[in-house]
């Protein structure tokens, strides 16, 4: 929506159109992200730019900045907020007064949380077994930009939100994992969301994934009875 005041005669006609955000965007609270916008007909003011800032669809908004240059861009540090339909209006006044203002097309998000994936689960697990591939499975926590990937790490704790291995999904799902070895294993799962959110201490942790494809000279000793009984048995 565009608001326009009545200039004088003689003078541009003056404008202002937010660029970004402009609905569609997924901004996580804590980043710095850019707010841009375009003006017309600004001729003699030099700080004409107010910003402001709608967590409800454009029903009140707060002020951001004020008397700002009419630079275009302004770095913003997305507050700690949860909204999905967040929108940004910026404000021209020129020096006679003649005022123009516009908002965001549409919504965009602000994003500030990620939350522990539920039932996590291996398979195979919690059985010896001879394949070093494993299939995880988990429940997609609920999240507001929606949860684009996850981050998995074998055997030792994440020491930071992209200490592990980066699967891009929207499935909460990864196939293929390959052990690091034979032994007990055990492994760490924390998602990310479309906003950027990420936080290994979100995580979901399984123990006793199982790997033995070396056999023991023990296991090779019990195979070979075994086989010895079968004949035995079947010359009887
Ligand atoms: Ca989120």
């Amino acid at each position: 929506m565009e608001h326009r005041a009545r200039r004088q005669a003689g003078w541009a006609t003056l404008t202002v159109t937010v660029l970004s955000p402009n609905g569609g965007e997924a901004w996580a609270g804590g980043q710095v992200q850019q707010i841009t916008w375009t003006t017309t007909g600004v001729v003699t003011a030099t700080n004409p730019i107010t910003l402001l800032v709608s967590w409800n669809g454009g029903n009140s908004y707060t002020p951001i900045a004020t008397n700002l240059a009419d630079a275009g861009v302004y770095p913003w540090t997305v507050p700690a907020q949860n909204a999905a339909d967040a929108r940004i209006k910026v404000v021209v006044v020129e020096q006679d007064g003649a005022s123009a203002s516009d908002e965001s097309d549409g919504p965009f998000i602000v994003d500030s949380q990620i939350q522990v994936p539920g039932g996590l689960s291996a398979s195979p697990y919690q059985t010896w077994t001879r394949t070093n591939v494993f299939t995880l499975t988990w429940t997609n926590p609920p999240d507001l930009s929606g949860i684009v990937g996850a981050y998995y790490k074998w055997n030792t704790e994440p020491q930071g939100p992209t200490d592990g291995v980066y699967v891009a999904t929207t499935l909460p799902i990864i196939t293929g994992l390959v052990a690091p070895g034979d032994g007990k294993h055990s492994i760490y799962l924390w998602p990310a969301d479309r906003a950027g959110n990420l936080n290994a201490a979100q995580r979901n942790a399984l123990q006793r994934l199982l790997v033995r494809r070396q056999r023991t000279d023990q296991q090779r000793g019990v195979e070979r009875y075994r086989r010895q009984q079968r004949l035995v048995s079947q010359r009887r």
